[in-house]
């Protein structure tokens, strides 16, 4: 396994003391397992903690290289590009064995990506994409296939669509963080299916940023500007529909009823929702992703074959399933 020379660390603590003290200040946590096992040191940016998928997911971090034995720096981006690209330069200072980054946004990380080349760290991206014209400045992806979906959400609603009897269903569409993958490509894989299809109207798009609170704005604003037409909520993530929820509660609505529902990433709460019929069809988006990126860095480290792209196998939960024998989602 060909791990960084730790014997540079003496050189180096005076490095290591400021970086746990910069990291210390900005929400950073070094986790030493103390597990036997590869011992490699890896340098995590989340991008935030938005939402119980995000939450879910850096507890999956956590469990995970405890397991592997592996030190895991992890650095809270709090919803800021240029946390996680501070974040990744003290990672890239420290030496860390591999760099895992779940980029906030698409644009803007060539530079630092640049630099964790030329250290020579081994960088894994995982869950969101980014957009940069050499991808030889990422190693490997981990992440879900978020086109499919919306692809995924689209085909829920053009069979829901068979038992509604509506000449036109019109939809209103709550979506992810402006400028992030899921976003993009949620908004993409619904609208290539929804677009040509005469059955449908998207009435408006409006981002509520992943976060339950401005799912609640998002769900008020339509309200008011499109009262009693509102067939359809499509929301690119749970927290957000939460959200909404609430707010058509509040107005008398009942969800699920008088609104179909369908909701993205698969939260207890919103599985629960839809057991209830408050949501029509929850897409799945599995946040599990720690294991297979600590199996990953480990290949990648000892040189031995890996995956560019691992996908999590993902499901699509509807109101026409038998949910009975669903095991707790764990997020
Ligand atoms: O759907 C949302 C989260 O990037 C797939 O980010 C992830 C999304 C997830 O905050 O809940």
């Amino acid at each position: 396994m060909r791990k960084r020379n730790r014997t540079l660390l003496p050189v180096l603590a005076g490095v290591c003391i400021l970086l746990s003290l910069t990291l210390a200040g900005c929400g950073s946590q070094a986790k030493d397992s103390g597990a036997a096992g590869s011992g490699l040191v890896v340098g995590f940016s989340q991008l935030g903690s938005e939402s119980a998928w995000r939450l879910g997911n850096t507890v999956s971090m956590e469990r995970a290289a405890e397991e592997h034995g592996i030190s895991l720096v992890v650095d809270n981006g709090m919803q800021k590009q240029e946390n996680q690209i501070a974040a990744i330069r003290s990672f890239i200072a420290y030496q860390v064995d591999v760099i895992v980054f779940a980029p906030i946004v698409e644009d803007g990380w060539t530079n630092v990506l640049q630099e964790a080349k030329e250290a020579e760290i081994p960088v894994i991206m995982m869950d969101r994409v980014i957009n940069v014209k050499d991808s030889d400045l990422y190693t490997a992806y981990i992440g879900p296939d978020h086109y499919q979906e919306g692809v995924n959400a689209a085909k829920f609603l053009q069979k829901k669509a068979e038992d509604m009897d509506q000449e036109t269903i019109r939809i209103v569409e709550m979506s992810g963080t402006e400028g992030s993958s899921p976003m993009i490509s949620r908004y993409k894989g619904f609208h290539d299916l929804i677009d040509r299809d005469e059955r449908f109207e998207v009435l408006e798009t409006i981002s509520g940023d992943f976060l339950r609170s401005k799912g609640k704005e998002c769900m008020e604003t339509f309200l008011r500007k499109y009262p009693d037409q509102i067939d359809v909520l499509y929301s690119h993530n749970d927290a957000m529909t939460l959200g909404a929820i609430e707010v058509m509660e509040e107005h008398g609505i009942e969800p699920g009823k008088d609104i179909v529902i369908i909701s993205v990433d698969g939260e207890q709460a919103a599985i629960d929702l839809l057991k209830e019929g408050k949501i029509n069809c929850v897409v799945e988006c599995s946040p599990m992703l720690g294991d297979a990126v600590m199996d990953l860095a480990e290949k990648i480290v000892s040189g031995q074959e890996y995956p560019r792209i691992t996908r999590p196998e993902e499901s699509c939960f509807t109101e026409y399933d038998d949910l009975s024998g669903l095991q707790p989602r764990g997020y």
